[in-house]
């Protein structure tokens, strides 16, 4: 099966109940790319890509539709094989892992349609049909994020992620004990996330100031060097998400013990095939992580539930979507949806959706 055509969408996703913050990022609305591969056989698959505005990452919408479009000529006439595309990719422009993940995606979808299994399947198999989902709060007063731990801890969510940082300290410190007075003995796990956003002073007065509080503090500061500063001397596991860019820095950052576990991005670290080495290597030295991605619609969402559905069940910390702040779904039903605080790995074939394409109307380019 070959590549017959590429079609590159691009398509808004408004915030329900927006802003949506963070401590770099305030987004009322993020502009997500589709990418639509037609086989030479006929079958069609689909991926995506959506950072979450232009500041959480280096990542911008526009910047993976200008890099699609410099790879996708070369993409056409080629074996729909994950390494195959990637390498042909690689040749065709370096870096920019968060573009070439939307092609790598498409590509799982339409080998499981072809081969009529599901990209789970693909990815090395089914561990668990029914996935732990997490819940991530925005930055807000510590009684409001207390309040809404208390209700998602009610909904069966297992775990929460408390956003901090862009802030004095103070009020991070506050919420945190606010909800974890809420959540105590409920079995909740928590991460407290600061999205790059602590001084390396700030991560060190937080968990001297908690420390019995059992959070996981995620990429607390800015830059690898700032994780290596706190280690020594902090009391709490410490993950890391934004900085995790590649393999080879996960690779590091593993090997050498600087953290305990992970927050990955399916799109950040080059799709599923990077995704699936990634999960292997934390396997193989029994670190915990997330699946999710910055944002998304459908596409992003089963994309990351089916890589999740093969990690081992102890490993995984969970499933993060975007799907309760997506206004409209772009799937009308058959979506992938969090329920009770879980997602159900979709039964069909490849990804397991099927997009409605009206919605996006023409595709700024074809190939
Ligand atoms: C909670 N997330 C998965 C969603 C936002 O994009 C930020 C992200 C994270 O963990 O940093
Ligand atoms: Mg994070």
């Amino acid at each position: 099966m070959k590549i017959k055509s590429v079609e590159i969408f691009r398509h808004d996703l408004p915030v329900k109940n927006g802003p949506y913050t963070m401590a770099n990022a305030e987004v009322w609305a993020l502009e997500t790319t589709l990418v639509k591969l037609i086989a030479d056989n006929g079958l069609v698959g689909w991926g995506e890509t959506c950072p979450v505005g232009p500041t959480y990452a280096e990542a911008h919408a526009r910047g993976a539709q200008a890099a699609l479009l410099q790879m996708a000529p070369s993409l056409v006439g080629t074996d729909v094989l994950p390494l195959t595309i990637a390498r042909t990719m690689h040749g065709e422009l370096n870096g920019h892992n968060y573009a070439k993940a939307a092609i790598d995606i498409a590509g799982y979808d339409l080998l499981g349609k072809h081969y009529g299994v599901r990209v789970a399947d693909l990815l090395g198999g089914v561990a668990n049909e029914n996935l732990p989902s997490y819940y991530a709060t925005g930055v807000g007063a510590p009684d409001e994020i207390a309040r809404l731990a208390a209700d998602k801890c009610n909904e069966g969510y297992p775990r929460l992620q408390i956003k901090v940082g862009g802030r004095p300290v103070e009020l991070d410190i506050e919420t945190i004990r606010k909800v974890w007075e809420r959540v105590s003995g409920s079995g909740m796990r928590l991460a407290v996330d600061g999205n790059r956003g602590w001084t390396t002073r700030d991560a060190l007065r937080v968990s001297r100031e908690c420390p019995d509080i059992p959070f996981v503090m995620e990429q607390p500061c800015n830059r690898i060097e700032d994780l290596a500063k706190i280690r020594p001397q902090v009391q709490h596991a410490i993950y890391m998400d934004e900085s995790g860019v590649d393999l080879a820095t996960v690779i590091r950052a593993a090997g050498s013990g600087l953290v305990d576990g992970f927050g990955m991005k399916v799109t950040r670290i080059g799709g599923l095939q990077q995704m699936a080495a990634f999960r292997d290597i934390c396997e193989a030295l029994n670190l915990p992580h997330t699946c999710d991605d910055a944002w998304g619609g459908d596409i992003i969402a089963a994309a990351c539930t089916h890589l999740a559905a093969t990690v081992k069940p102890a490993l995984l910390e969970g499933v993060w979507l975007a799907e309760p702040m997506i206004e409209t779904p772009y799937v009308e039903d058959g979506g992938v949806r969090i329920q009770d605080g879980h997602i159900r790995l979709p039964r069909r074939p490849g990804l397991g959706i099927m997009p409605d394409e009206r919605l996006f109307g023409a595709p700024i380019a074809s190939f």
